[in-house]
């Protein structure tokens, strides 16, 4: 028997993170035994992150699921009997419809998010489908709504800094962002900057790998940037370091913030943030002469309950001192705005007219999805279609969560990988593919390359693409239109063709060809300035700085909050991203599990609590409780505590940190406060 040769294929991860890799598979008789990032790809640069290196284990896991399941257990226990894709498809065509004449459209609710970050797959046919049912408009706020409203409002776009130009900076300061952990393809071009002599700087209430790597370490009290970067501002101005001819030409409303910062002297600022009012001062300084100055922002800041605020305040920061004039100054929370698709093609929101329901249907808000499933009424949801998310492990208020999904009256449908918490409540689970085995389109968030991926490898099983299941629901629910018969192609051609200069020249055939191509954001071989001045970024010309928006005031959950709540409740729960994890993508894997069980205390609140290294403990507040393993440790400030975030529920054999946050939302944009959370906790 001769061996078939070894085949290697392009793709691109779909994992919602800012890196966006480019991927070589190495096939051999129709299976991936190889991936790797694609060497030539200038952010990829020929690495992959830990957990991506190994996606092929979770490709081909014993536990991923292979066929349309129907619920037979109790609801919440995962047991399920295969059933054939006809009669699964029919079954939930046949209660959406019966939920629809009884209840309305409004009573369906899809729940989606962040699975996949292709276009064709994540946002395109599954929207098309739930606009012309008019099914309630799910608001998707829980990562980073807060942040880009705020960005917007100030800049008028979404466009940051070129990851590749971090290199030329000579001062870098990562605001809530674990770089290490969650970015980590920006890391060389750090590392290759302070080569050359540049500072590194991290300021976040934990002091995590990127925060130990880092020349300073700023330990800020949760959600106190907005006053930090008021300190800075104001030290800015009084040692007359500002940018005045910048400012003139392209910021209006820059003697409101002259007027706020005036009283937040670095005295005040250090009483809120904890940092010595010294350092503020020696950072403000330092950010204002070291140049370039690259402030990498993400969305750490922003899950606090005045985290558009502190967005404002410190995207101001490059504004004030001219930074964005300098290659590898200015500051990069997303680029998302540089890809200027046409999204209307891809989604048709138009197609809401022809539901019947003669008026936008109602908008539910993500992450109130426990209250949404308990309490909504007029009509109740009455249909839940959940894909490419597992809000029964990544929604905050979970107890609440899981009370709406154990509801008898409510129909559930999981589109999924693997049996998930979320996936255990289904009535019906629907085996998708992953994005090594699908056709999409990818935007990034952390660089300018668009990219295109067809399937490396076969579908498993019965598993099918997200577009090819909403497709057929589409005709089973009879719904006419073209659009509906378009194919994946004919939707990435759409998408294209937006007209918009960026994208121009951008065809399907050529990034069918070359995998990936860089947006025209600047003439080629030429480096992206957005708004260094001449043609600048922001479509009105100017920034706005609303200063009213930009006065502090603490988080009801914090330490200078509610005082009856703190009394109760006196430490400060942060969970961000686990480095092992990506969301609950892989938390079906030991380690992340492991990983996610630890609760970091330092030793002065362990002490007064009597817990010692390793002593299991509860953490708990008026939501629920979870119990996790207490490490003591001064990677956190006294008064703060950190678990990591999205564990899987049954992994812990219990609740999560989410049964802890708080489902309130964010000053503007309404985001998620996952970061705005007080708990106290007791040794078991
Ligand atoms: N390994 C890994 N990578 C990921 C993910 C993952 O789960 N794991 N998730 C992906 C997703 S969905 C996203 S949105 C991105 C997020 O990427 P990041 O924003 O970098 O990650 P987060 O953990 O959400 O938060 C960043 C940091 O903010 C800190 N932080 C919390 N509160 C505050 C505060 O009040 N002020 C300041 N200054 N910092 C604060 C946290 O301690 C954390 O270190 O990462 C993506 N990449
Ligand atoms: N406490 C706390 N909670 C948090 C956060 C935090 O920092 N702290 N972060 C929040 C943030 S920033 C985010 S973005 C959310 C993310 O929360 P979710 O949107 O729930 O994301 P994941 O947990 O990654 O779940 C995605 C699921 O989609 C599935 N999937 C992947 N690709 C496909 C596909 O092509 N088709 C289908 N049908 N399914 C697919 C995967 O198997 C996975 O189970 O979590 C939030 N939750
Ligand atoms: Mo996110």
């Amino acid at each position: 028997m001769g061996s078939t040769a070894a085949e290697v294929r392009r793709s691109v991860c779909a994992l919602d993170c800012p890196d966006t890799c480019s991927l070589l598979v190495t096939v051999e008789n129709g299976r991936g035994v190889r991936l790797r990032g694609d060497p030539a790809h200038p952010v990829t640069r020929g690495f992959l992150c830990a957990k991506v290196a190994r996606y092929l284990e979770r490709e081909y896991s014993p536990i991923r699921l292979l066929r349309p399941l129907r619920r037979t257990g109790p609801k919440g226990r995962g047991e399920f009997e295969p059933i054939g894709w006809d009669e699964a498809l029919e079954e939930i065509a046949g209660r959406l419809r019966a939920v629809r004449e009884e209840w309305g459209p409004e009573a369906i609710l899809p729940y989606n998010y962040s699975g996949t970050m292709g276009l064709v797959q994540g946002a395109s046919m599954d929207r098309r489908f739930f606009h012309r049912l008019g099914a309630s408009r799910l608001l998707h706020t829980i990562c980073s709504e807060a942040g880009t409203t705020a960005l917007e409002a100030t800049y008028g776009c979404r466009l940051g800094v070129e990851p590749e130009q971090f290199r030329h900076a000579k001062l870098i300061l990562a605001w809530g962002a674990n770089i290490l952990g969650t970015n980590v393809h920006l890391w060389p071009f750090i590392v290759e900057a302070r080569r050359n002599g540049a500072r590194f700087y991290v300021i976040d209430p934990v002091r995590n790998r990127t925060g130990e790597a880092a020349d300073r370490h700023y330990a800020i009290h949760p959600g106190t940037d907005l006053a930090l970067a008021l300190g800075m501002i104001h030290v800015i101005l009084r040692e007359k370091l500002h940018d005045a001819a910048y400012l003139e030409a392209y910021a209006e409303g820059f003697d409101g913030l002259r007027a706020l910062a005036e009283r937040y002297p670095p005295e005040r600022a250090s009483e809120l943030t904890g940092i010595p009012a010294g350092e503020i001062v020696e950072l403000a300084v330092e950010y204002a002469t070291m140049r370039p100055a690259a402030i990498r922002l993400n969305y750490g800041l922003q899950r606090c309950e005045r985290g558009a605020a502190a967005v404002r305040a410190v995207t101001l920061l490059p504004v004030l001192t001219g930074a964005w004039r300098d290659l590898g100054g200015g500051m990069l929370l997303t680029t998302s705005g540089g890809f200027q698709l046409d999204f209307d093609a891809l989604t048709r929101p138009d197609l809401v007219e022809r539901s019947g329901l003669g008026r936008p249907p109602r908008s539910v808000n993500m992450v109130r999805l426990g209250r949404a499933l308990t309490e909504l009424d007029a009509p109740p949801v009455k249909a839940l279609v959940v894909y490419d998310a597992n809000p029964a492990a990544t929604a905050p208020r979970q107890e609440l969560v899981i009370e709406g999904l154990r509801r008898e009256d409510l129909f559930t449908v999981v589109i999924e990988h693997f049996p998930t918490d979320t996936a255990d409540y289904a009535d019906i689970v629907l085996p998708a593919t992953t994005f090594l085995e699908h056709t999409d389109l990818y935007l990034s968030y952390g660089h300018y390359y668009l990219q295109m991926a067809r399937p490396a490898l076969p579908a498993p099983g019965e598993a099918r693409p997200n577009f090819r299941i909403f497709q057929e629901l589409a005709q089973r629910l009879g719904f006419e239109e073209d659009c509906f018969r378009n194919s994946e192609d004919d939707v990435i051609r759409q998408a294209l063709a937006s007209g918009h200069p960026y994208l121009e020249g951008i065809t399907l055939e050529r990034l069918e060809r070359e995998g990936s191509v860089r947006l025209n954001v600047s003439p080629p071989g030429q480096p992206f300035l957005p708004f260094a001045g001449g043609e600048f970024g922001a479509p009105s010309g100017k920034y706005v700085i609303d200063a009213v928006k930009l006065e502090y005031a603490p988080p009801v959950e914090s330490r200078r909050g509610d005082e009856a709540l703190r009394r109760r409740y006196p430490l400060e729960l942060v969970t961000p991203k686990s480095d092992e994890g990506l969301s609950s993508t892989f938390s079906y894997r030991d380690e992340v599990a492991a990983r996610c069980r630890i609760l970091e205390i330092h030793p002065e609140d362990a002490a007064r609590r009597g817990i010692g290294d390793g002593d299991a403990v509860r953490v708990f507040n008026s939501r629920g409780s979870c119990r996790l393993s207490a490490k003591v440790s001064d990677a956190v400030a006294p008064g703060v505590v950190c678990a990591r975030a999205a564990a899987w529920r049954k992994k812990l054999s219990g609740p999560t940190p989410n049964a802890l946050t708080s489902d309130a939302l964010t000053d503007e944009g309404e985001g998620a406060v996952f970061y705005s959370c007080l708990v106290e906790v007791e040794r078991c």
